[in-house]
């Protein structure tokens, strides 16, 4: 069984909805037909888009000041990768899981492959850790990791590294994935160029012991824990890291690592350009790197993101093959019913993207009509897509509202009496 076929789960439908929902979907393919578009092709696109879940979202996040975990709560991988799998049976687009090295533990990986094939899972990029002291570690990242001084120090990163690739081979990856917290908080801590050669040089050793068929992604940041200055600091950073190390090295995009108003669907479009584009986490955000769920506070923005990647796939641009990857931190929502919401938001922004009259945007940009341009993205974007999202689903044995099935199950419940509280008070390793 395929990762992408999937059991039906999606609890029984009470017919009421069903109709109502052949209805509505009927109603909207009927209306995109008049408008010259085929709701058909846009529903096999968006059984195409395929999302990688963040392990470390599957527990209830929180922040230096507070963390409120809920009943039922995933305290070991199995735990995760069972409750990441129903999230890809409920929305049949999310076949992957994002593994963190230290915090997921892998120890038996007989075990973990096993569990992901009764599962019906596959695993994405693994991550590093070299932002945390592991209790067993001889020298501290204090102050940086591939950007520390201290030569030691940074052959302990790199040990790290190839240790993270080795477990990632193991589980069948194909990426490694890298954010460095490294950086100054005040000026004169760091040299801004020497931290930034010594992380190239690193990385380079790094990327030269990832497999021909890996990709390595650079994931920048503007600030946190960083206060002052961060190595990897922005888009321009992360690409020069990109460009040097070679072909198989892209920049990965995490929505919340950019300073308020920046233009990320332009940040997206000159990676694109350049073939540089690895990859994403998504996620929203108001202020800082609030990792909440997408599509939640900037929804256009998010539809512009992917716009400029449907307009990439249908130029066929080179190295166009982006990883769609979610990082989150569920401080309030269950983390489940977040990520389905999470999983529908895209969904929708890419079916959205879709519905775009390329051929009508191009030729009024072409004759310098401003508003009928805009008013073309409009009309794809105020397009109500739920019935053919939600349809989407329904074929492949989702549902057509994830969120509501997902409470229609009990699940949160049942885990409440599987998984016993008393294990989880432990202060989860992502926090
Ligand atoms: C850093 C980051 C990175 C992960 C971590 C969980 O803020 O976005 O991608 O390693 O969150
Ligand atoms: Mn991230």
């Amino acid at each position: 069984m395929a990762a992408t076929d999937i059991a039906p789960i999606a609890p029984e439908l009470d017919p009421a909805v069903e109709r109502d929902h052949q209805r509505d979907f009927a109603e909207l393919a009927d209306r995109l037909e008049r408008g010259g578009r085929d709701a058909e092709s846009v529903i096999a696109a968006v059984q195409r888009f395929e999302l990688a879940l963040p392990s470390w979202a599957l527990a209830t996040g929180g922040t230096r000041f507070g963390r409120f975990p809920g009943a039922g709560e995933p305290h070991t991988l199995r735990h995760k990768m069972e409750d990441a799998a129903l999230v890809h049976r409920l929305t049949a687009s999310a076949p992957r899981i994002a593994l963190h090295i230290p915090w997921d533990d892998v120890q038996d990986i007989g075990e973990v492959l096993s569990d992901a094939r009764r599962l019906g899972i596959g695993f994405d990029a693994v991550n590093s850790n070299t932002f945390q002291d592991q209790p067993e570690q001889p020298l501290s990242y204090k102050l940086g990791s591939f950007s520390n001084p201290s030569a030691a120090v940074r052959r302990q990163a790199i040990e790290h590294h190839l240790r993270v690739i080795e477990i990632g081979k193991q589980v069948g990856s194909r990426a490694l994935s890298v954010w460095l917290a490294d950086g100054s908080n005040y000026p004169g801590q760091m040299s801004l160029r020497g931290s930034f050669e010594r992380v190239r040089e690193c990385l380079q050793e790094v990327y030269a012991a990832t497999p021909d068929d890996w990709r390595l992604f650079t994931e920048h940041k503007p600030y946190e824990p960083a206060t002052y200055a961060t190595v990897v600091q922005d888009w321009g950073s992360s690409l020069l890291l990109a460009q040097s190390l070679g072909d198989r090295a892209q920049c990965l995009v995490d929505l919340g690592h950019h300073l308020p108003n920046t233009n990320i669907e332009l940040v997206v479009a000159r990676l694109l350009g350049v073939g540089k584009l690895g990859g994403f986490h998504f996620n929203d955000s108001k202020y800082g790197d609030d990792d909440l769920t997408a599509g939640s506070i900037k929804p256009y923005m998010l539809f512009l993101i992917f716009h400029e990647l449907v307009l990439a796939e249908r130029e066929r641009l080179p190295g166009f093959d982006p990883a769609y990857m979610i990082d989150q931190s569920h401080n309030l929502k269950d983390p489940i019913e977040s990520l389905l919401q999470t999983v529908d938001q895209l969904q929708q922004a890419f079916a959205k993207a879709c519905l775009v009259d390329h051929d009508e945007l191009a030729s009024h940009q072409a004759s310098g009509d401003v508003i009928m341009a805009e008013r073309t993205l409009k009309r794809a974007y105020e397009t109500d897509v739920r019935p053919l999202v939600a349809e989407a689903r329904r074929r492949r044995g989702g549902a057509l509202d994830p969120v509501l099935a997902f409470r229609a199950l009990g699940y949160r419940a049942q885990k409440a009496i599987e998984r016993p509280v008393a294990a989880s008070t432990a202060r989860p390793t992502h926090l």
